[in-house]
């Protein structure tokens, strides 16, 4: 698999699926969540609502539609929130894992990943991009590119340092 890095918005990615930080209600909320909601429209909640009404519980990932974007699939994951006392590293690496175990059940070949945990749920960027990279890499997949997409310019210059 080849892995990629680019600086820009997650939502405005030409890939099969675009890969989303979510939390374990499910339900959107704030950063890259609320911009995929946004972007999407109504019918990724609404896919939200009828396929995980119960949520889903953290490292772990599951597909809906795209809604609007231009990918076919969102597929959400839940990194652990350091900031509330889930520091167990394994919880953020699973999600990269899941996320690639649903690609290949769905047939996506094309991803999108931001980086997950890193934002409002207080993961170390550093380390939130080595999880990523060691994940990504050490997972067999049928996926075919995965694109990580920094949001800014210091960011972008952390995973393509890394990579
Ligand atoms: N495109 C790419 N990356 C983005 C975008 C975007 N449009 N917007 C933000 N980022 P975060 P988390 C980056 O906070 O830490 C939400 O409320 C951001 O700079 O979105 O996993 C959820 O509902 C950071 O590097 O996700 C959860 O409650 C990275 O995406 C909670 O936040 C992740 O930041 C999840 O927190």
């Amino acid at each position: 698999m080849e892995i990629e890095v680019v600086e820009g918005d997650i939502t405005a990615q030409q890939v099969d699926a675009v890969v989303n930080a979510a939390n374990s209600r499910m339900r959107g909320g704030g950063g890259v969540d609320g911009a995929i909601h946004a972007a999407g429209g109504p019918a990724v909640l609404a896919d939200c609502e009828r396929r995980f009404p119960d949520g889903l519980a953290t490292g772990d990932a599951g597909w809906t539609t795209a809604g609007r974007m231009s990918a076919r699939w969102v597929i959400h994951v839940v990194g652990p929130n350091r900031n509330a006392g889930q520091t167990d590293r394994g919880l953020l690496t699973s999600c990269y894992r899941r996320a690639l175990e649903v690609a290949d059940e769905i047939g996506a070949r094309t991803l999108a990943f931001p980086l997950v945990s890193a934002g409002v749920y207080g993961w170390p960027k550093e380390d939130a991009v080595d999880a990523a990279l060691e994940t990504l890499r050490a997972t067999p997949t049928n996926v075919e590119m995965a694109r990580m997409v920094a949001f800014g310019r210091s960011s972008y210059r952390l995973i393509s340092d890394r990579l």
